[in-house]
Parts: structure tokens; C-alpha cells; sequence
């Protein structure tokens, strides 16, 4: 399961269709000579230990999980309170809270890169979005965005896209005004988006935007207030080949405000942390094509101030090599979003307190994370749990 979950998380950072089978696999070094110069190697260090006893409240999860490796929550039905989808390489299901199979589907020919539940056309209703493509079990499958609404104990399957492409992998798929952003690869290394909105009779109808090389983590954040979200793109390689990765807020008419950052950007989330009307931006950087020497685990928080873009670090992860999923959910029930980072050993969640950040290691290694309820749920290696972190970060 380890070999899977690492597979996983670096299938989407590898320009060759590599399979590592460690973090310290050898990566050929980058080779160009007018490429950037090579940062400083990262320093030997053990992986972030959870303290004993572990935080928060603790309910086992591991046999209502099974061998999920995605994990989404929301309400499906309409009754407010939030079930729990899961996907595997066999199927994808819903439970409800006490653990209770809802529906199932199969995944058949394949993959889940993506399991996201919303609001898919603004009706009020929320639906569970799937990104479908190839993973390491599923070679031969065809990129596909599906929506399922839950219906009489069914899931019953709405496709929103098909792209026709060589590399068959959904980037991304969230919520927008009344419809969807969708980002998804055209070809090897180019990532397009589109605007999708539901016409009256059911059918998808996308506006497209140029595509963006190797841009493989996409946000929705207003950062500068004034109620419409701006896109934030973040990029594990540049523009060219041996090029580090980067971040920026992507204009109407294609063109970039930089956020920096150290390197590439495994992923980011927008989030208001302190309620004042306006999202920062929270990026986990510092990835490096040759992870294995040079790739730090750096979380990253940037706020629009004035024209520009403002870079703070919140912490290097001793230990760690990547950051490769962040959430930004309320767990202590403050009202004010923690920022909690799948890191590649450790789970890490982040509270704000004033201008700082302290940081808390709350599981090991997982397959994914997902905030349900307020709850944490990760997704072990071997044991998976529920996490209730309130009163205690
Ligand atoms: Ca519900
Ligand atoms: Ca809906
Ligand atoms: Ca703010
Ligand atoms: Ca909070």
C-alpha cells in the first residue's frame, strides 16, 4: 500500500511516466546548462513525529475505508448533515455517518483521480464530481469529468466532458459561479481549463481558456475582496523543460500576477484566515525535479497587497520531502479555517494565530485526506481514522 500511495502522489509530478519506488529513487539531475542552478541539498532529518498521546478525539476508520485512496464529504441527499464518499480501484460508494452504504458504482475500465462533492450548476443541491482517467491500475482509460447525483439508493451518472487527449488526466474540477472550472491535460505536458455551465435541457457547454504548461494544482480565491474569485495556478515545472515551477494568478485575459514561491508547487487552497473578506493564498512549494535530493517540504502563505503578491513562509517540514495535498477547513471550531497539508510522511494541520502559524503533526503517512463535518478523516497507510480536533489545537 505504501509502494500505491507513493505512486499516487508522485504520479502527478512526473514529466516521464516514472514510477518510483522510493522517495529516494534516482531521478536523473537536470541536465541543461542554462537550466536554474541547483538549490542546496535537503538536509537529513526523521519524519515529523504525531505526539503521544496523539490530538483530538480519535474513532477508528480503517475498516469502514477499506482500500480507498480518495475521499470526499458533503450532503448528497439534502439532509444537511454530510455523507462520506469514497473510491478504490474497484468502485466508488457513499456512506452515511454511522458507516451505512448508501450506493456504489464501479469504476470498471477507469481510475478516480478525483472525487470532489458540490454544487455543480448552482441549484442548491450538491452532487459528488468524479475525475476520471488513468492510474496505475486503469492504463487504458479515457479522461472523463461525471457528475452523480444520489437518487433512490443509485448514483445515477451525468458526463460533463470527455476530453480527447494523449495524457488522460482531470486536473481539476471546482466550483464555480452557477457551473464548473475543469482543468484537465490536452496533450503531455499542456493543461487547459474551461468554464462549464448546464444549459436548460441538461447538456454541458464549455468556454475554453489557452492551455498553461505543466499547471497541475488549480484554486478559486477571491484575494483581493471584491466577491468574484480570481484563478490561482500552481505548476510543478515551468514553462520549458528543466524549468522549477511557480505560481500566479491567472487574469481573464491570460495574463499572470506572480506569487512567489521557492520552486515548483505541489499544490494550493485559498482561505480566509483571518475574516477579513480576503482569501490568502497557501501553497506547498520548494518541489524539485530530483525530489530525492533537493525537493523541501515548504508551506507558503501569500497575500495581495496592493498590485503584488506578499510570500511568507510558514515552515519547512523537517523530514519531509513534498507537501502534496492542502485543505482548509475549521477543525477546532473557531470559525476560522486551519490549512491542513498531506505531507509525503505526515499529516500536518496549521492554525493562525495573529501574523504566525503553529503547526501540529497529527497522523503519518497517508493515501488521502478529507475534512467531513468539521472532521478529519486520514486515510493510513495501514490504520485509518477519524480525527475531532476541537479544543484541541
Ligand atoms: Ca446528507
Ligand atoms: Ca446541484
Ligand atoms: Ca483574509
Ligand atoms: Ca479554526
Amino acid at each position: 500500500m505504501k509502494a500505491l500511495a507513493l505512486a499516487l502522489l508522485l504520479a502527478a509530478c512526473a514529466e516521464k511516466p516514472v514510477t518510483p519506488s522510493s522517495p529516494d529513487a534516482a531521478v536523473p539531475p537536470p541536465v541543461a546548462l542554462d537550466g536554474p542552478p541547483l538549490p542546496p541539498e535537503r538536509p537529513q532529518a526523521p519524519p515529523p513525529e504525531v505526539p503521544s498521546p496523539p490530538p483530538g478525539k480519535r474513532r477508528d476508520a480503517t475498516l469502514l475505508v477499506g482500500d480507498a485512496y480518495r475521499a470526499a464529504g458533503g450532503d448528497l441527499d439534502g439532509d444537511r448533515k454530510a455523507e462520506l464518499a469514497l473510491a478504490d480501484d474497484q468502485r466508488v460508494w457513499v456512506v452515511d455517518r454511522a458507516g451505512r452504504t448508501l450506493a456504489e458504482i464501479p469504476a470498471g475500465e477507469e481510475g478516480v483521480q478525483i472525487l470532489t462533492i458540490l454544487d455543480a450548476e448552482g441549484d442548491g443541491r450538491r452532487e459528488l464530481a468524479v475525475g476520471w482517467g488513468e492510474t496505475g491500475k486503469h492504463r487504458a482509460a479515457k479522461a472523463k469529468v461525471s457528475l452523480y447525483r444520489l437518487q433512490k439508493g443509485k448514483l445515477v451518472e451525468e458526463i460533463v466532458w470527455a476530453p480527447k487527449t494523449a495524457r488522460n488526466e482531470i486536473v481539476a474540477i471546482l466550483a464555480v459561479k452557477g457551473g464548473l472550472f475543469l482543468a484537465w491535460f490536452e496533450s503531455k505536458y499542456l493543461v487547459k481549463t474551461a468554464r462549464a455551465t448546464r444549459g436548460a435541457g441538461g447538456a454541458w457547454t464549455l468556454a475554453e481558456s489557452a492551455p498553461v504548461r505543466m499547471a497541475t494544482s488549480y484554486a478559486l480565491g477571491d484575494v483581493d475582496g471584491d466577491r468574484s474569485p480570481d484563478v490561482l495556478v500552481g505548476r510543478v515545472y515551468g514553462d520549458a523543460r528543466d524549468r522549477d515551477g511557480d505560481a500566479f494568478l491567472q487574469r481573464p485575459d491570460g495574463s499572470r500576477l506572480v506569487i512567489p514561491t521557492t520552486r515548483g508547487v505541489r499544490a494550493l487552497v485559498s482561505a480566509d484566515s483571518d475574516g477579513d473578506g480576503r482569501e490568502e493564498v497557501f501553497l506547498a512549494d520548494g518541489w524539485h525535479q530530483n525530489y530525492g535530493k533537493y525537493a523541501r517540504a515548504l508551506l507558503t502563505w501569500a497575500r495581495l497587497t496592493g498590485a503584488a503578491f506578499q510570500s511568507a513562509p510558514i515552515e519547512e517540514s523537517a523530514g519531509q520531502f513534498s507537501m502534496s495535498k492542502l485543505l482548509a477547513a475549521d477543525l477546532d471550531g473557531d470559525h476560522r479555517p486551519e490549512i491542513v497539508a498531506q505531507g509525503s510522511h505526515a499529516v500536518r494541520v496549521f492554525k493562525r494565530r495573529g501574523e504566525a502559524w503553529t503547526g501540529l503533526s497529527v497522523f503519518g503517512l497517508t493515501r488521502d485526506i478529507a475534512v467531513v463535518d468539521g472532521e478529519l478523516l486520514a486515510i493510513g497507510d495501514k490504520a485509518s481514522a477519524w480525527i475531532d480536533l476541537r479544543g484541541a489545537l
